[in-house]
């Protein structure tokens, strides 16, 4: 039984190391703690197991239930409603029953590793149940609850069908956090509405228990991509980079998103090639580097995004590469973090434009690699990160025209405007990392 216990889709294992992973792996270690998920691979169910000091729970997933639960309910019905419905939410039956009895299956795990009195802290959209499913079977538990995508406003909410359920499932926790103000305000806003529940400020009062609602901004593990930045060999890469891209004549622009449809990709090689068409920057000076890693492959709405992504940079190098020479580079393709960090490194413009995002890490990362205090990074105003680093390019990018003026500013910037930027950004980046974050919404639960 243990003290402190982190519920996830997915398993700290295999996972590559991302931020959530090692903000909350020292913690979860240092605690004894456990971390109930998914392995990530269908049909099977390992005993629970010891990783790196931290007790692993797995939880199984049938094929049918990833096809469902996973990318169903999660990923065709709440992710693009919570991301503004920048694509249409899909709603089946079948996959809420699902999510729910999967939701029943993660509280029921998580019921049974923790201690009398232990502290879970479960996140994200896909076990919004979990919480009030687990306090049901546990009314002894500090239950925390973080969403790391963007909570929408109560008109979109309200499509939701059953979305009285994810609202009661959501105040089961003690605390709900979220990336920023106005969406918790956005929950609070919902508990009157559907449940006539009177917040005051942020705190609400149900069924007898006083449930927060308030921000925690996630942020990067910045000593992760600090140490990256410094290595030797990194910063050779990215020499080698920009050698093979055609030195330092030629103007690197990045990007590198998972390949969804919320992240604004499409429209950010829009403006690109417009760009390219208006002679503001010809095939010789400039050079932008997309990568895309492959993401939910199976759900159509990311086949169809992948296919006309692809068109547009067929038609963009046809157009505008010359033989040995294209003025875009598209990798659909999983890269290693060294391998990233030597790319923000060698790239002198960073674009981060999606149509909504609840944070965006890859916009911290690349202010975090930036020891040089060079390079400039236009940021989407619809993004988490755009409230702290206002510092960037700010752009709209469901205005072409305006993405275009973004680009072109950074592009015109003096290095001294540049660097000054740079620097705040990175003030602002290195103050607020990912550790502080868990340790300010752990405080605050335990306060609680
Ligand atoms: C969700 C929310 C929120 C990307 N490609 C590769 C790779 N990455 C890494 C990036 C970054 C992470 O994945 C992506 O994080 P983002 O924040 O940019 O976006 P989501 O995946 O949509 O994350 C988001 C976040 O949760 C945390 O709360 O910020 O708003 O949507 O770290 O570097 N890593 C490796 N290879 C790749 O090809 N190794």
């Amino acid at each position: 039984m243990k003290r402190f216990v982190v519920v996830a889709n997915r398993l700290p294992v295999d996972a590559g190391p991302g931020g959530l992973v090692s903000a909350l792996q020292p913690i979860t270690r240092s605690s004894g703690g456990a971390w109930v998920g998914w392995t990530g691979n269908p049909d099977e169910r390992p005993e629970p197991f010891e990783h790196e000091g931290v007790h692993i729970h797995p939880v199984e997933l049938t094929a049918e239930d990833v096809d469902r639960y996973y990318e169903g309910q999660s990923n065709s019905t709440i992710w693009p409603l919570f991301h503004d419905g920048v694509e249409p939410s899909v709603h089946h039956r079948p996959w809420r029953v699902a999510y729910q009895a999967v939701n029943k299956r993660f509280a029921e795990a998580a019921a049974a590793v923790a201690a009398e009195g232990a502290t879970v802290w479960v996140h994200d959209y896909q076990l919004m149940l979990v919480p009030g499913m687990l306090r049901e079977l546990r009314p002894d538990l500090r239950i925390g609850f973080f969403l790391h995508i963007p909570f929408p406003p109560v008109e979109l909410f309200m499509q939701l069908p059953r979305r009285t359920d994810f609202v009661r499932g959501l105040l089961g926790a003690d605390l709900v956090g979220f990336q920023q103000p106005l969406a918790a305000q956005n929950f609070l806003r919902l508990t009157t509405q559907l449940l006539g529940l009177r917040p005051e400020g942020e705190r609400v009062e149900y069924e007898g228990r006083t449930v927060t609602a308030r921000a925690f901004p996630i942020s990067i593990d910045v000593s992760e991509i600090d140490e990256l930045a410094a290595d030797p060999q990194v910063q050779e890469d990215a020499r080698r980079l920009r050698k093979d891209l055609g030195g330092d004549r030629r103007l690197l622009l990045l990007g590198v998103d998972r390949l969804d449809y919320t992240k604004g990709i499409d429209q950010r090689i829009e403006a690109y090639g417009e760009l390219l068409a208006d002679g503001t920057v010809s095939n010789e000076e400039a050079v932008l580097v997309q990568v895309a890693t492959p993401s939910r492959m199976r759900v159509a709405q990311y086949q169809q995004l992948r296919e006309r992504v692809e068109r547009e940079v067929g038609r963009i190098n046809g157009e505008f590469g010359d033989v040995g020479r294209a003025p875009l580079h598209y990798l659909f393709q999983s890269r290693s973090r060294a391998e990233l960090v030597a790319l923000y490194l060698a790239a002198d413009i960073m674009l981060v434009t999606p149509l909504r995002d609840g944070m965006n890490l890859v916009a911290k990362e690349y202010v975090a690699a930036r020891r040089d205090e060079g390079g400039a990074l236009v940021l989407s105003e619809f993004t988490g990160s755009a409230s702290e680093l206002s510092d960037a390019f700010l752009v709209n990018p469901y205005d072409v025209d305006d993405l275009k003026r973004g680009i072109s500013a950074a592009i015109a910037a003096g290095p001294e405007d540049l660097a000054a930027r740079m620097r705040k950004m990175r003030e602002t980046v290195r103050a607020n990392d990912v550790g502080r974050w868990a340790k300010q919404f752990l405080e605050a639960l335990g306060t609680h």
